[in-house]
């Protein structure tokens, strides 16, 4: 009974290896270079962030994909075969109404949808609109159906390492919360 449980295990196993081998990204050869990759996954933006931040390829760094010209946003638009509602790179939540890439490339090349971006209801993270035609501002805790990453050399993209010390502070800043927790409760019981 084991080893037929061991043994199916490893088919699975197996399949998930072999269909995941098929998602493997895209150059962008008369482009950036870059290489490409859509993720389809309900997240939030965050969540797709961390781990855009966190993927590799061929030893090149991932991040949330950069659109910085027409012919990026052309190639990018075909990658996903024109689908909405995928997290893009991009930002204003740090001063709203000034938008950036995650990298720090300029914003320059934009798609808006006609009228947007509206921050309708505190909307400050990019994503694909329209028959994945266009560009909406979005509330980042929307469940999107997916994101892209971009991979490329590391000069112009935030180590992991940020990220990492960023995920201890966190988890110092959650550590320091709960002890105030146990101490406020012990000194009223
Ligand atoms: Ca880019
Ligand atoms: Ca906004
Ligand atoms: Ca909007």
């Amino acid at each position: 009974m084991k080893s037929l449980l061991k043994f199916t295990a490893g088919v699975f196993l197996a399949f998930l290896l072999l269909t995941n081998a098929n998602a493997t990204p895209t150059q962008f050869v008369s482009g950036t270079g870059n290489w490409y990759e859509v993720i389809l996954t309900t997240v939030n933006w965050d969540s797709a962030n961390i781990l855009a931040e966190s993927s590799s390829y061929n030893g090149l760094d991932g991040h949330l994909v950069t659109v910085t010209s027409d012919s990026e946003w052309t190639f990018i638009k075909s990658l996903t075969d024109y689908r909405d509602n995928l997290w893009l790179g991009g930002t204003d939540s740090v001063t709203e109404g000034t938008w950036t890439w995650v990298t720090g490339e300029a914003f320059s090349f934009t798609a808006w949808a006609s009228g947007e971006p509206n921050d309708l209801r505190n909307e400050d993270y990019l994503e694909t609109w329209q028959s994945g035609n266009t560009w909406n501002d979005i509330a980042g805790t929307s469940t999107n159906y997916g994101y892209i990453i971009e991979y490329e050399e590391t000069s112009a993209v935030p180590e992991p390492a940020t990220m990492i010390l960023f995920g201890v502070g966190i988890l110092g800043l959650a550590g320091v919360s709960r002890k105030k927790i146990i101490q406020f409760y012990n000194s009223n019981r």
